[in-house]
């Protein structure tokens, strides 16, 4: 029933669409009528926004709030004011840049992505997802599109570190994630403000469920299936919930000579275990649950000491919480059992951050496949291991996301890597999604 329905809205808005004008890319199978996305503009604009925070293997470590991040913003904004764009930065530091409907009693439709990135990051992470949204904006602006929703096209502020701004639209960025220190070194209060927000006038940038018609998001996969198997476009079906913790390990410091090899409380040795025990507890059982301690420093850090202190992590991941939380006391109680053995405490402190798990919209799944089909693209359904502002938004709204190649599946490095070709379709598929949930595709 809803993918005929859909089907009947997508062959409306090809038709609505039937004689723009085309870009002088080769164009998928099936696709020769409609306007195209410019897939130069965006391979362009991709390395443009590479030079903000540039690191010396050729990626990006642009994290949130840094100087890097602020002048990618500048830059991501000028173009959304070229796509025709009426631009503002909420007071939870988003960049959102909307474009008028012609029925003023709908809600708009949002799509984005972000632009900041882990420490030693890459070019495509968030990125293509933001590019390829003003892409949409910049074509429906050149062909006079005129849409009955307004459309806006967000940059989520801080993403990396706890999905920050989309955790704002929800209402749930409350004091613990407001007063902790990010990658930038700023508190995360410190860090809206340093990028035009105001972190006292949070409650303004909530939306309520019902106030946006639907949200979609394009990303790089970050993993490999689709390169892999030689697939265009993946369409998830569900995102992560992730939860972060940082752990101390106390110990005795003691002179690395005089103390019998039996008599130490090696705080250091205690981690190389914790190490070993996250990797065995969560590797016991089958399914795709993950874990991975990530961070690690040993005080006092001398040759000559044992170390009497460590400063550690835990990231869990999974698409049940139930997973999570069982997961999680089964590794507290091996650390027990290291801290028993080496003379050692270990105190686990979970972080404000949480990424609730999410389902994305059967609907919206149905017009991405469709999209993709009617533009003689290959797809396939796919989880998404990485977390995305997509799966707060999915509390509120009607949400989709979708994916495009990485190759050799590799992200969070200077290498990650997606085609020109590859974000295009990418963006082709958006923007006639955009379109067929405009037509009515949800209603
Ligand atoms: O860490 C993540 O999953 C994401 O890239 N924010
Ligand atoms: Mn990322
Ligand atoms: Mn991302």
């Amino acid at each position: 029933m809803v993918r005929i329905s859909i089907r009947a809205v997508y062959v409306a808005c090809a038709a609505m669409l039937g004689t723009m004008a085309t870009s002088a890319r080769a164009q998928p199978a099936g696709a020769s009528d409609g306007p195209r996305v410019d897939a130069d503009r965006v391979e362009a604009r991709i390395l443009s926004l590479s030079e903000f925070g540039r690191n010396p293997e050729g990626g990006v470590s642009r994290v949130a709030f840094s100087e890097a991040d602020i002048e990618g913003r500048a830059y991501v904004m000028s173009l959304m004011r070229e796509a025709g764009l009426e631009v503002r930065v909420d007071p939870a530091g988003n960049i959102i840049g909307r474009r008028e409907g012609t029925d003023a009693s709908l809600p708009p439709i949002l799509f984005g992505s972000h632009i900041d990135s882990v420490p030693f990051g890459g070019n495509y992470d968030g990125d293509v997802g933001v590019i390829a949204a003003i892409e949409c904006a910049q074509v429906l602006h050149e062909h006079g599109i005129q849409t009955r929703h307004p459309m806006e096209v967000v940059v989520f502020s801080d993403e990396e570190s706890g999905l920050t701004g989309s955790r704002a639209l929800v209402g749930e960025l409350g004091e613990g994630a407001l007063s902790e220190r990010t990658h930038s070194g700023l508190t995360r209060r410190e860090g809206i403000r340093a990028i035009g927000g105001d972190p006292d006038r949070l409650a303004e940038v909530k939306r309520a469920p019902g106030q946006i018609a639907a949200f979609m998001e394009l990303h790089i996969e970050q993993g490999g299936s689709l390169d892999k198997a030689g697939v265009d476009i993946g369409v998830v079906e569900g995102i992560v919930g992730i939860e972060w913790w940082d752990v101390t390990i106390e110990g005795t410091a003691n002179h690395a000579g005089t103390t019998p090899m039996g008599s130490r409380n090696d705080a250091l040795l205690a981690a190389a275990r914790y190490v070993q025990a996250v990797n065995e507890e969560v590797t016991s059982e089958p399914g795709r649950q993950v874990g991975t301690v990530g961070q690690i420093s040993a005080d006092p850090g001398a040759h000559n000491v044992i170390p009497g202190r460590v400063h550690t992590s835990l990231e869990i991941r999974d698409l049940s919480r139930e997973v999570i939380w069982s997961l999680f006391e089964r590794i507290e109680a091996r650390a027990a059992a290291i801290a028993e053995e080496t003379g050692t405490t270990f105190t686990f402190t979970l972080l404000d951050v949480s990424s609730i798990p999410a389902t994305m919209n059967e609907v919206v799944r149905s017009v991405i496949s469709d999209a993709a089909d009617a533009l003689g693209l290959s797809w396939l359904s796919m989880p998404s291991g990485a977390g995305h502002d997509a799966q707060d938004m999915a509390r509120i709204a009607p949400t989709g996301m979708l994916f495009v190649p990485s190759r050799d599946g590799i992200s969070h490095s200077p290498r990650e890597f997606t085609t020109k070709d590859d974000m295009a379709n990418g963006a082709e598929v958006l923007l006639r999604s955009l379109l067929a949930i405009d037509a009515g595709a949800l209603e």
